[in-house]
């Protein structure tokens, strides 16, 4: 029995007549000078808002060959989708790339964030060769094993947030209810008055600073874990370093920064700046010195 997509994405993904034209139209593309990595790490992109900026994506994933691709959530924002549906043809485009290197032989893992969290109800699930899975583990060509997350489970304020939006009005109404009845009580027995909406909203407050250095909560996750380093996107900004010897590295967004992870053959990661590297000039400067050399030499 064929499976019938139960999203709105899924259906007029699977129905959109432009569906097939778009792989055909790309091909052309493939000829440009490749940026030649062992792996890339994408994040935040947001399909279906119009902050997503696909036209650089993939004039990005054009000049990218890589063995292994990560797409490290917000991939989809099904948030907004839901909202207003935005879908122009260049969205379109980078699912049809995405799912052609997959197709070309290019191993692509899909770790869901929140705005796509619909595609968690898929993980262990293969489509069109794109593997979707919770968090991954990856190994460098040096041999350093990095946990790969989108990172919005260790971000307090997204976590809370989603609490009060799942609580809502009718707890917020009914705390303020049993703070009435609880302080009659208290009045009853002689205790002064104390506010217990007040009371929940600061353990709510201390709850976000405990959680609001998201780096060092990734980064000890890692830890705890006995992993050399985390790759995580979500809070859209690029980012490399070491906490407390564990290797940070966050791949940024394609909203503003257009950004990218990448790992040389060698094992060496470096964050590409897209919105400044898109030249050959740009990419030449971004390998290895071996590397550009030997392509100098071919
Ligand atoms: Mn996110």
């Amino acid at each position: 029995m064929p499976y019938i997509p139960a999203t709105p994405l899924a259906s007029a993904l699977l129905t959109d007549a432009s569906f097939a034209s778009a792989t055909d139209a790309d091909s052309d593309a493939e000829s440009v000078a490749s940026l030649r990595v062992r792996t890339v790490w994408i994040s935040d992109i947001h399909l279906g808002t119009p902050g997503c900026q696909a036209e650089a994506l993939l004039d990005f994933l054009r000049h990218t060959d890589c063995e292994t691709l990560f797409l490290v959530g917000d991939i989809v924002d099904g948030w907004q989708l839901r909202r207003n549906w935005y879908w122009p043809q260049a969205h379109n485009d980078v699912l049809q790339k995405l799912l052609r290197k997959a197709r070309k032989g290019t191993r692509v893992i899909y770790v869901p964030g929140n705005h796509d969290e619909f595609a968690r109800a898929y993980l262990g699930h293969n489509f069109g060769g794109i593997d979707v899975a919770e968090e991954w583990i990856h190994i460098t060509a040096d041999g350093r094993r990095l946990w790969v997350t989108h990172g919005d489970y260790f971000d307090g304020v997204v976590q809370c947030a989603r609490w009060l939006a799942l609580v809502g009005d009718w707890a917020y109404t009914l705390t303020l209810r049993l703070n009435v009845q609880f302080n009659r009580l208290r009045a009853r027995l002689g205790m002064p008055y104390w506010s217990l909406s007040n009371y929940l909203k600061q353990r709510v407050k201390r709850a976000v600073s405990y959680v609001s250095d998201f780096e060092t909560a990734l980064a000890r996750e890692a830890h705890l874990r006995g992993l050399d380093g985390v790759v995580c996107g979500h809070i859209h900004h690029a980012e490399m370093r070491e906490i407390d010897g564990i290797l940070y590295a966050n791949d940024g967004d394609w909203v503003e920064s257009l950004t990218a992870l990448c790992e040389h053959p060698d094992g060496r990661l470096e964050i590409i700046d897209w919105s400044a590297g898109k030249t050959a000039a740009g990419i030449a400067s971004l390998m290895a010195p071996a590397e550009t050399a030997r392509l100098q030499a071919a």
